[in-house]
């Protein structure tokens, strides 16, 4: 990532982390990388939807549900206690991913989505009062809009959109300037799945703590692509998608401080998540597992681990460079393309590129691109506001990985060349 103000704490080195970045040998790693698609070796440049999962996460699943499968927190015969080992083990692994204060502080839920319906209803709802504010921005991805919407209405407090300029960034004077000591919340994307803008959320979130806001951030496109230190952003909450880090599907994490989560109400009332239960009065557990009820997806959390485990093993900062390296190669070899048109351009990209191209449906260019088995998405990406604030129904969008390469670049290239002869004006 080029952003010069991501934190910058990584896991100590490993052997695997001091070899030199070897794309070929990392693609290795990845089985579905090696399958045809229409007779032709697959091209997925669709990572901000979904990455692929490396052989290690795989093992990590399987070796679970063959050696230890059975439920957690609850056991005492061996399985029980060594599964339950394993789950707790891969929260602390994702605490020191993120360095977070202490493993109380990891919520497991099932992605981003979940982490921030369960911010909104947990935390601010019930201290939201009519004309409080929320303030978030016109980039946000669905799930950083409708929760906050959902309990706007229910308190009739305001949702406010800080605007985005037209190269894709956030308007920061109008964002300041939206700020005020009406502002319960702001919720902010750290990397726009849509436009890849890598926003300032440090200046973000100095700038909420002056109105005394609680600050969100939905770093579902960022932790696959730079390190995130949330001790050191000083962020009250950061959500997570696993899935978009190399982790199975249904897997996510919300970080949340300490002394915010001990005063917050849980969300989800069932097993695991009480002390005491009679029909007069329920008592709740200890962080984490207040926030966590039911049976979680123990296997998801052990494959989130080895993600996590494989990602340090390649080192995020060789991760980042490749990365920033390959995007910049392909903004170059897109503006070649005639008709195109990058909707973003932001100073600090990381993980995606948007475009279209004139006179033709971006669903069009996907469906040509796949006919040479180049995946990429086609769409509004559940930021519809954005496509609006752009004046596009939908753009097409690439978005990378550590197993990406030029050469599957210049196949997306060569295959909007082609789609132009098929479908131009
Ligand atoms: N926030 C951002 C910035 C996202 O990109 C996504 C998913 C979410 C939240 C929701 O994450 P989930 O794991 O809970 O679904 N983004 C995309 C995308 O760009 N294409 O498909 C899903």
């Amino acid at each position: 990532m080029s952003h010069p103000t991501a934190s910058s704490t990584e896991q100590p080195p490993t052997a695997a982390a001091s070899r030199p970045f070897d794309v070929q040998r990392l693609r290795q790693d990845f089985p579905i990388l090696a399958r045809q698609v229409h007779g032709q070796e697959l091209a997925y440049l669709d990572n901000a939807a979904t990455t692929q999962k490396p052989q290690a996460v795989l093992d990590a699943e399987r070796d679970y549900y063959t050696t230890m499968n059975s439920n957690i927190h609850r056991g005492v015969h061996t399985l029980s206690i060594e599964a339950t080992q394993a789950h707790e083990h891969a929260r602390r692994v994702v605490q020191r991913f993120i360095n977070a204060a202490s493993d109380k502080e990891i919520i497991f839920t099932r992605g981003t989505t979940e982490a921030i319906n369960l911010i909104a209803q947990s935390y601010v709802r019930p201290m939201l009062q009519p004309r409080d504010e929320v303030l978030i921005t016109h980039m946000e991805h669905h799930s950083n809009i409708v929760p906050w919407q959902i309990i706007c209405e229910q308190a009739g407090a305001i949702l406010r959109v800080a605007p985005v300029t037209d190269s894709g960034e956030v308007d920061m004077e109008q964002f300041k300037a939206m700020l005020s000591s009406r502002t319960r919340v702001v919720s902010v994307v750290h990397v726009s799945n849509t436009l890849g803008t890598v926003n300032p959320i440090e200046r973000i979130i100095e700038a909420a703590r002056q109105v005394d806001a609680a600050v969100v951030i939905d770093g579902a496109q960022a932790t696959a692509h730079a390190a995130v230190d949330v001790q050191e952003l000083d962020c009250d909450f950061y959500a997570i998608s696993g899935h978009k880090m190399y982790a199975p599907t249904g897997i996510g994490v919300l970080y949340g401080k300490q002394s915010i989560l001990e005063r917050m109400q849980p969300y989800q009332g069932g097993g695991d998540m009480i002390r005491s239960v009679t029909f007069e009065k329920t008592t709740y557990n200890d962080l984490p597992y207040k926030f966590e009820a039911g049976t979680p997806n123990i296997a998801g959390a052990i494959g989130l681990r080895a993600a996590i485990d494989y990602i340090n093993s390649v080192g995020l900062s060789a991760i980042a460079s490749y990365e920033t390296e390959l995007l910049q190669y392909a903004e170059q070899a897109l503006a070649s393309v005639p008709g195109l048109k990058f909707i973003g351009t932001p100073a600090h990209r990381a993980g995606a590129i948007s475009f279209t191209l004139e006179g033709m449906h971006p669903h069009d260019i996907g469906t040509v691109l796949d006919s040479e088995a180049v995946a990429i998405r086609t769409g509004h990406h559940c930021t519809q506001p954005l496509m609006e604030r752009f004046g596009i129904p939908a753009t097409a969008r690439l978005s990378v990985a550590l197993y990406n390469t030029r050469e599957e670049v210049d196949r997306l290239v060569r295959g909007l060349h082609r789609a132009g002869e098929l479908l131009g004006v």
